[in-house]
This record gives C-alpha cells, structure tokens and sequence, in this order.
C-alpha cells in the first residue's frame, strides 16, 4: 500500500528518531469506519442538524426528548462501528516511538476499541450517560419508559457524556493533551476540519515548541497553511502506508 504514496525522508527519519509524538484525531479518522463526519457538505451531521438544537445544554434543557433520541440513534450508528485501518495503525505507530498520545475529538470510543492505550478523550464518550444537574455517572440505565431517564441518584435527566458547545472540557484531560502537544516532537492533526476550539488551538502549542506539524485530511483546513507536511487523502489508508514506510526504512 505505501507505493500509493510518496512520504519525505525527512518525515521517515524524523519518525524514527522522534522521543513523543502527538496525534490529534477528529470525525475524518472513523468516516470510514461509517460514523458520520460533523461539517462536510453533503453528508456531515450539521448539514442535515442545527447543532443550536441539538448540542448544547439550551438544546437539551427546551427539548431533552429530542436530544435524547437524538444521541440514542447517533448510539447506535457508533454500536455498529468497527475500527478501520487507520485506527489500528495508531496502535501499530505506539509501538513504533517510546511516547505516543492519540488526543481524540471523537465520542465513539473507536481508538480504545482497536487497542489504543494513551487516548484522552477531549469531548467525552457517547457511551457513557450522566446526569444533567450534578454529572452523576450511570452505568446502567434505570428501567422504565421514560425519555430521557431519571438520575437514580438525584432524579435529574439523564443525557450523554459528551461535550456540548459553550462547555467546558473535562480540564485534567485538556491539560494532559496542552502538556503532550507542548513537549512532542512531532505533531499529526488527522481527519479534523481544525474549527473547533479549544481543540484547534494544540497544534499551535506544537508549533510554538517547534514540533513538527503534519496534517492528514483530503481536503485543505484552517490548519493547512501552518502544516509542515500535508499528506492529502484518507487516513484508512495513508497511516496504515505511513507504518509501512518506518518499518521499511
Ligand atoms: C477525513 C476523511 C478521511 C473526511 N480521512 N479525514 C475560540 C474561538 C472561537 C470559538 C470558540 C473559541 N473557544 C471556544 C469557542 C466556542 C466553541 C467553538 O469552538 N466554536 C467554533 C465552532 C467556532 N467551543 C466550545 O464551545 C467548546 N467549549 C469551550 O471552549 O468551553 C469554554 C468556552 C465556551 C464558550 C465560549 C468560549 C469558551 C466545546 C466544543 C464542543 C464540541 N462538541 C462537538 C459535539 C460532541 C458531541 C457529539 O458528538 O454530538 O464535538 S461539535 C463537533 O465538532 C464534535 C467534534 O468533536 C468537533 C470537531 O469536529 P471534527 O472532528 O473536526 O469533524 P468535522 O466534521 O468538522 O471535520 C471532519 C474532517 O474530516 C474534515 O476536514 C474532512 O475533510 C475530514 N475527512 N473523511 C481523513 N477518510
């Protein structure tokens, strides 16, 4: 597969003697695996939904219902999902650098489930269910009927662990993923329109630490132009060719 693609010597070799690299993933990662991408124009999830509607806490406090439901199909896109070529090189490249990151925007759990062990998850996980009021964790969700359901604990809604716009990030996993993005050598901003802040905001950290920054996407991003490498096209198929290419050199 890497005879598809031509990658620098600079990049190889910068790999193999790279101590930590960074690896910041968003909805482009699992588009293959089929979980929808946010803000692409045809199929994103925002072409079809206003996110004013369905993702925020406003959202959810005028019409929890929908919201629920909402997530409750989005639950079971992710349920169908398995990790594609592109995930299990990420668990392939840890093995490869003595310290790797995979700092994901993704709520669908796809990383951990392919095998990846150092993931911080910035927007939560779409699995998992707390309670609205006081963020009480539910492992499991209380019988009956009702949509949304009850907190066993408070008997506030219940609603994902994800995080809507206009919250905060779970702050200890923010500032592990600002600490890994300040001190790596290397930084790879894969499958993520690079809109969405503060996540938007790591690959400058890296920058300002003089890493070097790569960007996997087929398609061009705010991030391009401070890119040193762009490597255009999907990355179900250009990580699992970028392996190749350290194992071979
Ligand atoms: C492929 C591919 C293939 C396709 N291979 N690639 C500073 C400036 C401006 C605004 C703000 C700011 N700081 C904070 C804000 C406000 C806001 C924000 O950033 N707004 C911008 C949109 C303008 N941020 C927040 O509210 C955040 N909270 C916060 O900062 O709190 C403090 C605060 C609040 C208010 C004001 C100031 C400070 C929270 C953000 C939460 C984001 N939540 C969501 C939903 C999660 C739950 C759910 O899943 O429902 O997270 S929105 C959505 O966007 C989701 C994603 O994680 C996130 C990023 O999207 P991503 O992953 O980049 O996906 P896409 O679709 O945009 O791009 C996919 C890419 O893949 C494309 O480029 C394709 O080309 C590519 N691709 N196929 C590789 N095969």
């Amino acid at each position: 597969m890497s005879d598809n693609f031509h990658f620098p010597d600079t990049l190889i070799q910068k790999l193999k003697t790279a101590q930590s690299v960074a690896v910041l993933t968003g909805a482009g990662i699992s588009a293959e695996s089929g979980v929808p991408t946010f803000r692409e124009a045809q199929t994103g999830l925002w072409a079809k939904y206003d996110p004013q509607e369905l993702a925020t806490p406003q959202a959810f406090q005028r019409n929890p219902k929908l919201v629920w439901e909402w997530y409750t199909w989005r639950r079971e896109l992710v349920n169908r999902a398995a990790p594609n070529p592109g995930h299990v090189a990420l668990v392939e490249l840890a093995n490869l650098v003595p310290q790797l990151t995979v700092i994901t925007q993704n709520v669908d759990g796809l990383h951990q489930e392919a095998g990846s062990t150092n993931v911080l998850s910035l927007h939560g996980n779409i699995m998992e269910t707390k309670c609205f009021t006081h963020g009480h964790f539910v492992a499991q969700l209380p019988a009956g009927d009702e949509v949304p359901p009850k907190c066993p604990t408070c008997g506030s809604l219940l609603r994902p662990n994800v995080v809507w716009f206009g919250e905060n990030l779970p702050g200890d996993v923010l500032t592990t993923a600002v600490h890994a993005a300040q001190s790596c050598d290397i930084f790879f901003s894969v499958g993520t329109s690079a809109l969405v802040h503060p996540a938007a905001t790591l690959p400058m950290y890296a920058l300002e630490n003089k890493a070097l920054l790569v960007e996997i996407n087929p398609q061009p991003t705010p991030l391009t132009r401070w890119a040193d490498e762009v490597l255009s096209g999907p990355s179900g198929e250009i990580l699992p060719a970028l392996i190749q290419a350290i194992q071979a050199a």
